[in-house]
């Protein structure tokens, strides 16, 4: 178990030199702390309020520690159990039958600068079928296969705008091929309506027909919207220009929790990012402050499964928490970003949950990611394979985000 200190400065051992010098440590604006606390009365916003707690560890399993990397793949396989157990729900493998419909191709989209790709990505399963788009820019200067991003959409589809008619921030393609990178986008809802009344009319009844009794474990739209990522890397592996080696998954807030999630299922995926995805995503659940498990099952009662609901206000008694989510993506590369301003998503906790990762990364001789070591605003770390930061501003995925994980990538060799 490791005991957390309620506090900003947490004293470890675990201090690594690079992180101390700059480790000017992130502190919400009080403004911005109080008028959260005005707009949402209820919710903790105060870290003098946030009581010590207690966090499962990654590494031990009834009383065994995994001290190798050729122990954890079955501590691995426990921790996966336990998340599709208790929170996301167990999602099915492939279909029966995938396969891949070209609906454009435009080799000199962006000015000449990219070749597009619209596919539709078609299953068929016991008599029933499903279909979904993903579009693919890759850049054209850089030969051979190319590095790619994969965004899990969840903002309207005009934000992944294949005729670059509207060219928005969210997804600033043009910003990753002119660094040499492939950016790919799947639309969440095409997977399962964001809706609680609608969400298993999409890939989640090309499974279970129109069945209406669901068993408590059963997949919600997370769960969904992650084994769309991962069909979507089926069609990205199978292009000869996508490095299917070296796709990142990415997601913000909701997506980013299914990013999260595509990532744990599918370990194909070679890189983990998720922006802002608070609450049953990065942020730690057992950290009050913001957003609660409450709220979130509450307000958004199809995300995950029927078991989850158990953890209302019970957060402690979790078998498990999200540090030991980000644990799973270990060894592969993971990027954690949070919001200055963005508070319901616990850009702390989201930071705290990174840091206690560590002991996992560490078998692969990752330093540490100190808990006491939160940077600055608009002060990005990369420690190993895990990146991370708070970038000035609120709840949005920007070019900014985008290019700090880019960064991460260039790092590990994946530029042009
Ligand atoms: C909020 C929700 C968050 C986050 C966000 C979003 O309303 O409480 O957990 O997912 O929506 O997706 O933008």
């Amino acid at each position: 178990m490791q005991r957390i200190n309620a506090g900003l400065f947490v004293v470890t051992a675990m201090t690594s030199a690079v992180l101390v010098a700059q480790a000017v440590g992130w502190v919400a604006n009080p403004d911005v702390v109080r008028k959260a606390a005005e707009s949402q009365a209820g919710f903790n916003y105060d870290e003098a309020r946030v009581p010590p707690f207690t966090l499962p560890d990654p590494l031990v399993s009834s009383g065994r520690v995994v001290r190798s990397v050729g122990e954890w793949p079955s501590r691995r396989a426990e921790i996966l159990d336990l998340f599709r157990e208790h929170v996301y729900g167990r999602r099915p493998g492939a279909p029966e039958r995938l396969r891949f419909e070209v609906v454009e191709t435009h080799p000199t989209a962006m000015s000449g600068a990219a070749t597009l790709h619209r596919v539709g990505v078609l299953s068929a399963h016991q008599g029933r079928e499903h279909r979904f788009e993903v579009t693919l820019f890759l850049p054209n200067a850089r030969a051979g296969a190319v590095p790619t991003f994969l965004l899990l959409n969840n903002r309207p589809v005009s934000n992944a705008d294949p005729t670059r008619g509207e060219r928005s921030p969210f997804w600033p393609a043009e910003q990753l091929i002119a660094r040499g990178y492939g950016i790919a986008s799947l639309q969440v809802s095409d997977l399962a309506p964001d809706a609680p009344d609608r969400f298993t009319t999409g890939v989640i009844r090309l499974f279970e027909g129109d069945a209406t009794s669901r068993p408590a474990n059963a997949w919600g739209a997370l769960a969904a919207w992650s084994w769309g990522a991962s069909r979507a890397l089926d069609y990205l592996a199978a292009n000869p220009r996508v490095d299917g080696a070296r796709v990142a998954v990415v997601g913000h807030s909701r997506g980013g929790k299914a990013a999260l999630w595509a990532g744990a299922e599918d370990d194909r995926f070679a890189m983990v990012v998720s922006n802002d995805s608070g609450e049953g995503g990065a942020a730690l659940a057992r950290r009050p402050y913001g957003e609660t498990t409450e709220r979130i099952n509450s307000a958004f009662p199809h995300w995950f499964n029927a078991n989850y609901k158990r953890y209302n206000g019970r957060e402690a008694t979790m078998p498990v928490d999200q540090h030991m989510l980000l644990s799973l993506v270990a060894p592969r590369a993971l990027y954690v970003a949070s919001a200055d301003e963005d508070l319901w998503a616990d850009p702390r906790g989201e930071f705290l949950a990174l840091a206690h990762s560590s002991p996992v990364f560490a078998l692969w001789g990752d330093a540490p990611i100190a808990p006491g070591a939160m940077p600055a605003v608009d002060t990005p770390i990369v420690v190993g394979r895990r990146g991370y930061h708070v970038r000035t501003g609120g709840h949005d995925l920007t070019p900014y985000d985008w290019a700090r994980f880019a960064d991460l990538a260039d790092r590990l060799g994946w530029g042009k």
